[in-house]
């Protein structure tokens, strides 16, 4: 199978291009490096020290004799250049990543949330336009996020996607249908996964597209299979304030001495997934494509669900550091139930990698390794939701 990975470069992105080219995937890249230049504008870096693409690329290449083809492309702006590489390469499938993918910084100012929404709905939809536009029939899986369904608090089951409802006709019948279960964005990030599935929803109506979306939890770990094989070939490992993910955060801030960041309560209930499992449900999904016609295939891409505070004590637990609770920067529940059906992954072949002392432990390892590379100011997480609460207090630095 050919498959082109657009946001090849990023968190998820690097390793499921290896995992799939290992795989013996004929695999190619597509990146506009927009989140290295962030990384630049924020003043952070990855923990883990990550080499350039022509690095990256030259050693999967000397360690597995795969070539991997790399393009550099603004998915949302060169649009042009788009048709002509999709109709060069004429993938059987694209695996589509390449957003912005951080809340704190969609919510940073008016600038980033109009960058937000301008290149996540830009690059989603100049993805679609092309296909039809170049009549290519390739599988899109895109990544999409449990958060589109929002943190409502009731314990109601999420279903995969699409809500059964009851609606009542004219002669007062009652008619059972099937409806996108309604959004409840939570940033302006969010906002534009919700809105990628109106785009999904109507290419596949209207022009037959094939695609799946993965609503995705929060991915953690840093280190796949494939991406331990040589330290140039190491994922990346965000833990500032605003790309850092929350346990990842915790456990690198363990390896550092640093108080663990819980916001508010720590009631917050958020779903989860190891980065070994992401790539290996991406296989799962290219592997079993939707059939012509199918409606938009939609899955909930999480193997369990933990409370932040929760993982904190597991963390402070493990390790012995500190837990801080701190006001919390942004406007969400602070209490919240979230129980969410993730079945069709599994029985698709995925068995769940749940959290073990031994994975957290790896993370951990890894954070301590590189911990000289840590800025310290870069940990506290200021971006507050709404510009009139102004900035959060600046985190005490033990
Ligand atoms: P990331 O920022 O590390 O990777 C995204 C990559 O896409 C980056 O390399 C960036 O340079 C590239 N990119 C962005 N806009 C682009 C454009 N217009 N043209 C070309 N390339 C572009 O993010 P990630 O953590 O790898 O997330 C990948 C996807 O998975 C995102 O869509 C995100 O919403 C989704 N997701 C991530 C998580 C998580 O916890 N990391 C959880 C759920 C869903
Ligand atoms: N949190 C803390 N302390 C911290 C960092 C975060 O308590 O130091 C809290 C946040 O307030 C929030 C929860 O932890 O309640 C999750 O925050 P997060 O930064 O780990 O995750 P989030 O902003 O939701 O976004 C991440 C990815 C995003 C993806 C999403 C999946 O960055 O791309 O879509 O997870 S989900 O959360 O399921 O929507």
């Amino acid at each position: 199978m050919k498959v082109l990975v657009v946001g090849g470069d990023g968190f998820c992105g690097w390793p499921t291009a290896l995992h799939l080219s290992a795989r013996g995937m004929d695999v190619a890249l597509v990146d506009n490096f927009s989140r290295r230049r962030i990384d630049r504008q924020i003043g952070s870096a990855s923990l883990t020290p990550i080499v350039s693409m022509e690095e990256r690329l030259a050693t999967w290449q000397a360690l597995r004799g795969r070539a991997l083809d790399f393009t550099e492309l603004d998915l949302a702006q060169d649009y042009e250049s788009l048709c002509t590489l999709l109709t060069h390469l004429a993938p059987d499938a694209i695996v589509h990543f390449a957003e912005q993918r951080s809340a704190p910084y969609s919510m940073r100012s008016p600038a980033t949330k109009r960058y937000t929404v301008q290149n996540n709905l830009a690059a989603t939809h100049n993805l679609l336009c092309a296909l039809v536009e170049i009549g290519l029939d390739a599988h899109v899986v895109h990544l999409g996020t449990m958060g589109v369904y929002g943190y409502g608090g009731t314990d109601a089951p999420i279903p995969e996607g699409y809500l059964p409802v009851r609606v009542s006709n004219a002669q007062g019948q009652w008619i059972e249908r099937e409806i996108l279960h309604p959004t409840d964005p939570g940033s302006v990030y969010h906002m534009t996964k919700a809105q990628d599935q109106l785009l999904f929803a109507f290419y596949n109506k209207n022009d037959g597209l094939r695609i799946t979306d993965l609503h995705q939890g929060i991915v953690w770990g840093t280190q796949t299979a494939e991406t331990k094989l040589d330290e140039r070939l190491v994922n990346r490992f965000d833990y500032d304030g605003d790309y850092g993910t929350v346990l990842n955060r915790f456990l690198m801030q363990a390896a550092v001495g640093h108080p663990l960041t819980v916001h508010g309560t720590g009631g917050q209930t958020r779903a989860f997934i190891h980065i070994q499992d992401t790539v290996r449900c991406i296989e799962l999904a290219l592997t079993s494509p939707p059939r012509s016609g199918e409606r938009v295939r939609i899955m909930n891409q999480i193997t369990e669900t933990h409370r932040v505070r929760d993982l904190a004590a597991l963390v402070a637990q493990q390790t012995g550091a500190a837990v801080r609770f701190l006001p919390n920067p942004r406007r969400e529940a602070p209490e919240n139930e979230l129980r969410a059906d993730g079945r069709r992954l599994q029985e698709l072949g995925l068995t769940p990698t749940t959290l073990s002392a031994g994975l957290m432990q790896e993370v951990h390892e890894i954070a301590r390794r590189h911990a000289a590379r840590c800025d310290l100011r870069k940990i506290p997480s200021t971006v507050r939701w709404r510009q009139d609460e102004g900035e959060a207090p600046a985190v005490a630095v033990a």
